[in-house]
Order: C-alpha cells, then structure tokens, then sequence
C-alpha cells in the first residue's frame, strides 16, 4: 500500500477537525528501548494496582494491529486560563477533568479521521486510540514530533507546553514520516523538586504508586496510603503540581479554541467541606459527560476527607 502523497493531506485533514498539532511515525524501527523501559517500570511495580498496564501489546503494536505501517498522532490543547483560588479551604480539580470528558472528544474526532482515512482507497485500513487503548501514547507522539516525553513524564510541545491530550490512527498506508522531537528539559529539575511526594523517582519515570494523581483517580481502596494522605496538598482529582511548575507551560500555554474544554464552573473551586459530604446523586448530576467519573462518589469523598484530616 503506497500512499506516500496523502501526507499532507491527512495532516490537513486533522487541522481541519480541529486538531492542533499532528506528526506522522513509521513502524519500520524496533520498540527495543521503549520496550524494555516500560518492562523495567512494570518490573519495579510502578503501575501499582493498574494491572492492565502489563498488558504484552503495550509493548509491540504489531500485536494490536499487525497490517500496521504507520501512525498518525495527533495532539488537542485543553488549557484554559482559569486558576484556582489559592486558600486551604478548596479542592483542586486538576486541569484534565475541568470541562467535557477528553475520551469522548478524542474519539469522536478520531472515528471522522479513521472513517475518512479508510475511504481514500480500497484495502486501506484505519484504527483509532486515545487514552484506553494498549498503546504508548507518549511514546509515538515524541516519534512523530509532537513533543517530547519530559522528566514530569508528560509530552511538552513547544507551542502548548503539555496541556494536550494525545491520539493515533493505526493505519496499513506506508506514510511519510516526520523527525522525532528533540528533548528540551536540559538542567531544569523544578517539577522532581516540586512533587510533595517524591513520585518523579528519577527524570522522566513516575512511580504512579507514589503519585497522587493514581491514588486520586485509580485507587479503589477506602483509605489512601498516609504518605500520599499528608501531602495531597488540597488535591482530590489528579495532581497538576508538576505541570503548573513547568517552565515551558508558563510561557507556552494558550487558551483552547475548544468550547467543549470549557470548565464546568463548579470544578474550579470547590470547598473540601461539599465534596466530602457529596452525595452520590449530586455527584451524577455535578459530573455528567465528565472525565471525572472515574473518580467514584466514594472515591471522591475519601480524597476530601483525606485532605482536611490532614491540613
Ligand atoms: C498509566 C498512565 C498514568 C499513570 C502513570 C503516569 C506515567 N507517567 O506513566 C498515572 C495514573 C499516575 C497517570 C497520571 C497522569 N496522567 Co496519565 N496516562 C497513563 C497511560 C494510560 C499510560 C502511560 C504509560 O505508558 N506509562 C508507563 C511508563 C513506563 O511510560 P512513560 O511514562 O511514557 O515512560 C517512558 C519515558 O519515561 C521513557 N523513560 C523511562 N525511563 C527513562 C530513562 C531515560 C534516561 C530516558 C531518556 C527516558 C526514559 O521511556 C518510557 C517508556 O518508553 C497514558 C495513556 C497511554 N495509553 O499511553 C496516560 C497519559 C500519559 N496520561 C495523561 C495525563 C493528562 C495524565 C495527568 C497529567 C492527569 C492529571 N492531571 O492528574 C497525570 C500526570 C502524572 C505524571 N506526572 O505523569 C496524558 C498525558 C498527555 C501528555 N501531554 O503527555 C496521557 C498520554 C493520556 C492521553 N492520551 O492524553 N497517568
Ligand atoms: S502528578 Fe503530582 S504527585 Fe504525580 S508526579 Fe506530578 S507532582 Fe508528583
Ligand atoms: S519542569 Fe523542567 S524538567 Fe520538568 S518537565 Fe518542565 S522543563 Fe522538564
């Protein structure tokens, strides 16, 4: 399957859906680094409870789809410039969780670019993933050149810094590649240094067992461990402390252009006293079409709770 002069094409394609970075990455090269580095976090049990996260496909993507040539990354910016009040009495919604759930935009966008990526010609297959499929996302979108995976373990673009979700289309065309991205952190340690729990164990590799981010969002258990407990630091969904630090994102983050990233406005800022005692029907109707979900009403309450026992 030659397809060498769709490139641009697809690219602008993205442009137009409303994508705002797109990179394009061979499968002709071996996985072997990645691999191996994704084998020795999992070997370190860094994925904590995420079992899921062992899941061989994550490692070759040929096992998810062997026809596969090429991929076509894509990258959305979701910063808007709200901030969070800064007293002790409010709970802080990290960024991703603000407006309308990410999955559900990625992949409605990414079901228009696989369905019109197919239709450019008979045999030509197309599939889509954002977030939940057994794919390095960060991986392909530093090979694709949409950023680089940095020491805060998110992918910078120089353009939104790393308010972007990111995605791919899995096709069998043979495309034209774009350069990987170069690594821009240099000697910077702020976001290792500002982590309250030290879950940065070395640069570019999170412990997520460390971090607060997975306990706010992946942990089930009815009580946080007490390390992550005293330095929640007001977090009850997700952790933004080692992004808001970086360097790149204070220069670099622009306002979306996407309404449906818009806060919810009750996610700004929310007292710990009303999301401790939130009740579950408040919570549905609080958090409708919400990445947020996840986080269950008991979940939600607990990370509350943690946070005023210990302020
Ligand atoms: C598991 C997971 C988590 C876990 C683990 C986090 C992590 N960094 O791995 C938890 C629950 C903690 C988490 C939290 C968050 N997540 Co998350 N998560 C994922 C998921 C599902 C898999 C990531 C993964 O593969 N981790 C395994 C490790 C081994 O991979 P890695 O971090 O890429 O590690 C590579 C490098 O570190 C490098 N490396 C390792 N060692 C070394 C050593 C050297 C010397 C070098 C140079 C490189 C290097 O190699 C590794 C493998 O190639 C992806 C979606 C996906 N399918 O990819 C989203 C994803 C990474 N998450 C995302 C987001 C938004 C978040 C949060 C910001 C949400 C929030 N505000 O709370 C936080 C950020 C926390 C953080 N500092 O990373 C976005 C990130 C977007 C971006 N711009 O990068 C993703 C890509 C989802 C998406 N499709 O948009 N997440
Ligand atoms: S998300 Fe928060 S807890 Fe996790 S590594 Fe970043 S600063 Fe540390
Ligand atoms: S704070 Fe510094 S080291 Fe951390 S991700 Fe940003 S530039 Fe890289």
């Amino acid at each position: 399957m030659n397809a060498l002069i769709n490139s641009n094409l697809i690219k602008q394609k993205c442009l137009d859906l409303g994508f705002n970075k797109v990179g394009i990455a061979l499968v002709n090269q071996g996985n072997d680094e990645e691999s191996q580095r994704l084998q020795a976090w999992l070997d370190r049990g860094y994925q904590a409870d995420m079992g899921w996260m062992a899941n061989p496909k994550r490692q070759d993507i040929r096992t998810l789809m062997p026809e596969v040539k090429s991929l076509i990354c894509v990258a959305i910016n979701y910063y808007t410039p709200h901030q969070r009040p800064e007293s002790p009495e409010y709970a802080k919604i990290s960024r991703y969780g603000w407006g309308r759930d990410y999955h559900k935009i990625l992949h409605k966008k990414l079901k228009v670019l696989a369905d019109w990526v197919r239709s450019q010609g008979e045999g030509i297959e197309a599939r889509y993933y954002a977030d939940t499929g057994p794919i390095q996302d960060k991986v392909w979108a530093q090979r694709a050149g949409i950023g680089w995976i940095a020491k805060n373990g998110n992918v910078i673009s120089r353009e939104y810094g790393s308010w972007v979700f990111l995605g791919e289309v899995l096709t069998n065309l043979e495309l034209v590649p774009d350069a990987g991205h170069t690594q821009h952190c240099g000697t910077c340690t702020r976001c290792i240094d500002a982590c309250p729990t030290e879950a940065i164990t070395q640069p570019f590799v999170v412990n997520a067992d460390r971090c607060i981010a997975y306990h706010t969002i992946e942990n089930r258990s009815e009580k946080l461990p007490d390390k992550i407990a005293s330095n929640l630091q007001g977090w009850v969904a997700g952790c933004d402390i080692c992004q808001d630090v970086c360097p790149w994102n204070q220069r670099f983050a622009k306002p979306t252009d996407l309404a449906e990233f818009e806060p919810y406005p009750e996610n700004i800022a929310p007292t710990l006293t009303e999301l401790a005692e939130i009740s579950d029907e408040e919570w549905n109707r609080r958090f409708t079409a919400s990445a947020l979900r996840r986080i269950k009403p008991e979940m939600l309450r607990r990370n509350a709770k943690a946070n005023q026992i210990n302020s």
